[in-house]
């Protein structure tokens, strides 16, 4: 199976769902340049999405899809839109999808959810998802704690359907990897933040081109929604919070409204910089055309000087 031709894009590449990002017009982009593009629903309400779908039509006559972020308030209204639109692809995170599956199904949609561990992604088979995105707790975002690497082939060891990998994957190298683990394409989140096309602040893409290897932490473990984010201020004074104690509410502040300051205003500091740990190895503003033909090349030099011998 190839991810290429299920979906019927060119390159094997599936753009993170990236709430408060990734609106229709961003994913039209990332569906013209060859991928799979994405309307990231998370930080939406359901007649947002039915707009910002609608943009998105009006912007590509390629295939895109919605993702679904399964704690908004408003997914059950969104499950109907995407059917009312004729959406023909839908990713969901940050939970099980399994209610709105015999929807879906019947109307001839390809689910695929994200995952986190292989129990899930046996679970999401069996109630009939189309190909699973093992997400590695490398991404930028709400994360689980297997890394890519170990997480990947356990997926694929443990379901029967194609496998999607995802955190720790922004050159050729990280995407012959993902082959190399089993999977049959990859979904793509941080190395799009820097991409000209990417509607987020410019501080915010000037503060990812600038974090080293080791400037992500993950936020929110202790209360139960561990999200991966650029150190600042607003992140040291989270963790010292939440070590002090404090309950899930008082730390929502510093979550979905926190992710929106730092998108549409630049605020960096007391921001939430959503970003995986590739942020290290991004140093410039490319176009989505540019990164998608740089991951490419990079992974055929990769399999042909190291997998078939040659010099
Ligand atoms: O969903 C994501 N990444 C996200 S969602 C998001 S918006 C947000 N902002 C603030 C707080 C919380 C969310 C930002 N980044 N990635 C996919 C993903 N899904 N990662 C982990 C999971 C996941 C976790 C548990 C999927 C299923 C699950 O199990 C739930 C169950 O019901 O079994």
């Amino acid at each position: 199976m190839r991810l290429d031709k299920m979906l019927g894009i060119r390159y094997p590449f599936i753009q993170g769902g990236m709430a408060n990002i990734a609106t229709g017009e961003f994913a039209a982009a990332v569906s013209n340049a060859g991928g799979l593009g994405l309307i990231g629903a998370g930080g939406m309400n359901a007649e947002m999405l039915r707009e910002q779908i609608r943009i998105c039509k009006s912007l590509t006559d390629k295939p895109f899809g919605v993702n679904l972020m399964l704690m908004n308030p408003e997914v059950s209204a969104m499950a109907e839109i995407v059917v009312e639109e004729g959406v023909k692809i839908v990713t969901t995170g940050a939970g099980s999808p399994a209610q709105f599956m015999p929807l879906w199904k019947a109307h001839g949609m390809i689910v695929i959810p994200v995952v986190s561990s292989t129990i899930l992604a046996v679970k999401m088979e069996r109630c009939g998802a189309d190909a699973v995105i093992a997400e590695g707790t490398e991404s930028g975002g709400h994360v689980g704690e297997m890394t890519t690497m170990t997480l990947v082939p356990q997926v694929a060891d443990a379901v029967s359907i194609p496998v999607i990998a995802a955190g720790g994957i922004a050159d050729g190298r990280q995407l012959a990897a993902a082959f190399a683990l089993g999977a049959i394409g990859v979904q793509l989140g941080t190395c799009l933040l820097v991409s000209k096309e990417c509607p987020i602040h410019e501080a915010y893409k000037e503060a990812v081109l600038k974090a080293k290897d080791n400037d992500t932490v993950v936020t929110g473990r202790i209360a139960g929604t561990p999200v991966r984010i650029l150190k600042n201020s607003m992140a040291r004074e989270y963790i010292k919070q939440e070590k002090a104690g404090a309950d899930k509410m008082e730390l929502e502040k510093y979550t979905l409204g926190a992710l929106r300051r730092a998108v549409f205003e630049g605020d960096v500091k007391t921001g939430s910089l959503m970003a995986g740990q590739v942020a290290g190895q991004l140093k410039e503003i490319k176009s989505i055309a540019e990164i998608f033909a740089e991951l490419s090349e990079g992974c055929a030099k990769v399999m042909k000087t190291q997998f078939a011998g040659e010099e």
